[in-house]
């Protein structure tokens, strides 16, 4: 993302003698924690793809906590598939960065030293491949967004027009897709003899890790049908629940941070104290001890999957695109407003019963929670940033407990509400007439829906409802019509802001 790429910092210029460095550590405040171990003796043994802001908040912080307890000597290499912001800000300081927890008490500040090194696939695909097959890797972690898939979101299936995966079927030793990467190694290691890595994916989608199996396989299979029958009987590819709200790092934070370090961090992250991973325990390869940094590993993620999907992301994307028309930048700007504090309340309430969990989990109070974090002063997590990518989070966020609903004959007029918000959000204007700037693989296709229907409820929500890969048959249902329509209806007579506030669920 352009808009979170620091400024070029020339190595060599003056201001890299201030720069976070292995060199500079002792010269940091001595509140600031560091890393307490030495790092020459970690070996890599976790690959990670997609190395944003939100893995070094989260797995990389989970890993240090490991490093210093002496419980692993696993590092991470942390690569991205694109773009060398991220190695081009971490590489000069040793990949060293600052982890800033905030909330309305503080800011606690501290050092990662987990991240090993940083690789860009596209600069070299050929040595991120080798990376991935060597022995010493023994896991593969992901997040690459839920669009880094490739998939059509609806079925969970590998999206075969998908023109990532065109070319890297075409071209397997030099893929652009995160597929691609893991096939073009696992099919090394095959060859080779070399056990294969666990596949671990850390990104919002249900069953993540079955998903990805899935489509893992299925892009195998249009290379060798040997090779997918081998990823499917040898190739582990466990689900995990990742929460930790982790908002793009801005120009203010870097300043912020850096003025506190005393030296300038190109890239640090910021977040809040809350965080959980929840993984299913199945590692052939080995894995460190994850349970000893709070990790809860369980046989079966599926259900605090379900959860957070269906209270936390749904509600998010809710206040993400009504609270964006309604004039809020942040999440927490839209969580003064009680009216919106409600409704995301009542979403997580109406995804409640679509639930089946473990005993002993306290949904309401995990729901209670969610409204505090939300309200987290301290955190400038802009509801544009949420609303990316919608035609990749909806179905797992939102379309999965209205078509569960719709079994249970419980009325989804909240849900419908959060949907129209979504509809009305990718016409691309906002109320005053201003561009909104849409982000999403889709937005193009959706663009020319609703310039096609124009702004009139009756025939926007019908037509968008008909794009089978985002809505699949729950778009044909007459109840989902009629609900999101009359939904459409009262924000483009009202505005956001004022329907919500009158919203009174059926
Ligand atoms: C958010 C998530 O950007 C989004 O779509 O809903 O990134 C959310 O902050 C995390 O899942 C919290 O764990």
């Amino acid at each position: 993302m352009s808009s979170n790429t620091p400024k070029n910092h020339a190595s060599g210029s003056k201001s890299d003698d201030f720069r976070l460095s292995m060199a500079s550590l002792d010269r940091l405040p001595p509140d600031i924690r560091r890393p307490a171990y030495d790092r020459a003796r970690i070996t890599p043994g976790i690959v990670h793809l997609g190395i944003g802001a939100f893995h070094r908040a989260h797995q990389a912080v989970v890993i240090d906590d490991l490093l210093a307890a002496g419980a692993t000597d696993w590092g991470i290499v942390g690569a991205s598939l694109r773009s060398p912001a991220t190695r081009d800000a971490l590489a000069p300081q040793d990949c060293l960065y600052t982890l800033a927890v905030r909330s309305g008490a503080g800011t606690d500040r501290r050092i990662i030293g987990s991240v090993l090194a940083c690789e860009v696939a596209s600069e070299n695909p050929a040595a991120l491949i080798a990376r991935l097959a060597d022995p010493a890797t023994r896991i593969v972690s992901l997040t690459v967004t839920e669009k880094g898939y490739c998939h059509t979101p609806q079925t969970g299936d590998l999206d075969e027009r998908h023109p990532e995966i065109v070319h890297d079927v075409q071209n397997p030793d030099t893929p652009r897709s995160a597929i691609g990467f893991l096939v073009a190694a696992l099919a090394q290691r095959r060859k080779a003899g070399v056990a294969p890595f666990t596949v671990l994916s850390c990104d919002n989608l249900s069953a993540n890790g079955h998903t990805v199996g899935r489509i893992v396989t299925q892009f195998a299979a249009l290379r060798s049908r040997d090779l997918a029958t081998w990823i499917e009987s040898e190739v582990a590819f466990p689900s995990t629940m990742v929460d930790r709200i982790v908002p793009e790092t801005t120009d203010i934070d870097r300043s912020e941070i850096s003025a506190a370090l005393g030296m300038q961090d190109a890239w640090p992250v910021v977040t809040e104290p809350f965080t959980q991973w929840i993984v299913e325990d199945r590692f052939p390869a080995g894995r460190p001890d994850f349970a000893a940094a709070g990790v809860q590993m369980v046989s079966d993620v599926t259900p605090f999957e379900h959860m957070k999907l269906r209270l936390l992301n749904a509600s998010h994307s809710a206040l993400a695109y009504l609270g964006y028309l309604a004039g809020h930048e942040t999440i927490a700007s839209t969580m003064t407003d009680i009216r919106f504090a409600a409704l995301a309340r009542q979403i997580m309430d109406d995804a409640a019963p679509t639930l089946t969990m473990p005993e002993g989990t306290d949904v309401a109070a995990y729901g209670a929670s969610l409204l505090q974090r939300f309200s987290n002063p301290a955190l400038h997590h802009r509801t544009w940033q949420i609303a990316m990518d919608g035609s990749q989070k909806l179905p797992q966020r939102l379309l999965a407990t209205m078509a569960d609903r719709l079994r249970l004959n419980l009325p989804i007029d909240t849900h419908a509400l959060a949907v129209a918000g979504w509809m009305r959000y990718v016409t691309a204007r906002d109320e005053k007439g201003r561009a909104i700037d849409v982000r999403d693989p889709l937005a193009g296709e959706l663009f020319g829906i609703a310039e096609r229907a124009g702004p009139v409820a009756e025939r926007l929500a019908p037509a968008l409802l008909e794009v089978q890969s985002i809505f699949g048959a729950l778009g044909g249902d007459p109840r989902m019509r009629a609900a999101v329509t009359a939904a459409l209806t009262k924000l483009y007579a009202l505005g956001a802001r004022q329907t919500v506030q009158t919203f009174q669920p059926g």
